[in-house]
């Protein structure tokens, strides 16, 4: 039986890439006097680094820069703040059919979780802006591991936070290290893709739908996704 659901944050409960999270890098490089500027096929290509931090280290070293790691920890420090200021104040929506779907496993008891590699600081924002009615049964966090996505830790943290089996949960992601992270973690994954992981090959997925409202989902609701 379905006993949680653990969901992704970023591309899956809302688009947060391209005008939010993109955005803020791109202020944080003019905030400190840096020639850089991620357009949207640019960050498209640096979204295979998973982690704020590890995405503008990873860049700056290809830049050349000295420091790339000490420059990062600091550039990701004002992001942070930028993305923080968005979510409070931008326009800002979850997918659509998301809050139907959420609303409707609180409903029915299945407890939800969270698990992410995005920052506390600003998750707690936006689950508080858009979700604010639902309550989570577990938010795990980059800040709550070692190692993010694709490594399956923020899942394991999750399902212990839950007290749960892995087979006895099924994760919602969006993207490719989400669902390599979901699935080295031993849970069922439905992915449903975001606008910068549209046609990417989804091995091992239980199901790519093309969206979260009703007429998208198995006829079972997301229990229809267990082969028990
Ligand atoms: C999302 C990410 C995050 C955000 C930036 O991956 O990789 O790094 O782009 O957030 P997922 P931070 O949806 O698989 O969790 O800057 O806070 O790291
Ligand atoms: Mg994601």
């Amino acid at each position: 039986p379905l006993r949680a659901v653990i969901f992704d944050v970023d591309g899956t409960l809302a688009e947060t890439e391209r005008d939010g999270h993109r955005q803020a890098f791109n202020q944080a490089f003019r905030d400190h006097g840096l020639p850089f500027h991620w357009d949207v096929a640019e960050y498209g290509r640096l979204l295979a680094v998973t982690g704020g931090r590890y995405r503008l280290a990873w860049y700056l070293a290809e830049q050349g820069l000295s420091d790339p790691a000490g420059a990062a920890r600091v550039l990701h420090r004002t992001k942070t703040a930028h993305f923080a200021a968005w979510l409070r104040a931008g326009p800002l929506f979850p997918r659509p059919g998301v809050h139907e779907l959420l609303a409707g496993l609180r409903d029915s008891g299945v407890p939800v979780a969270i698990a992410t590699t995005g920052r506390r600081e600003w998750v707690s924002i936006l689950l508080k802006r858009l979700f604010d009615d639902i309550g989570f049964a577990a938010v795990v966090t980059g800040d709550d591991v070692a190692e993010l996505k694709p490594d399956p830790e923020a899942y394991l943290r999750a399902l212990s936070r839950l007290d749960v089996e892995a087979r006895e949960a099924v994760a919602v992601e969006d993207s490719p290290p989400g669902l390599a992270a979901a699935t080295a973690a031993g849970i069922t994954c439905l992915v449903v893709a975001s606008e910068y992981h549209l046609d990417m090959p989804f091995p091992g997925a239980a199901a790519v739908l093309p969206g979260f409202l009703a007429t998208d989902l198995p006829d079972a609701g997301l229990s229809g996704v267990f082969a028990d």
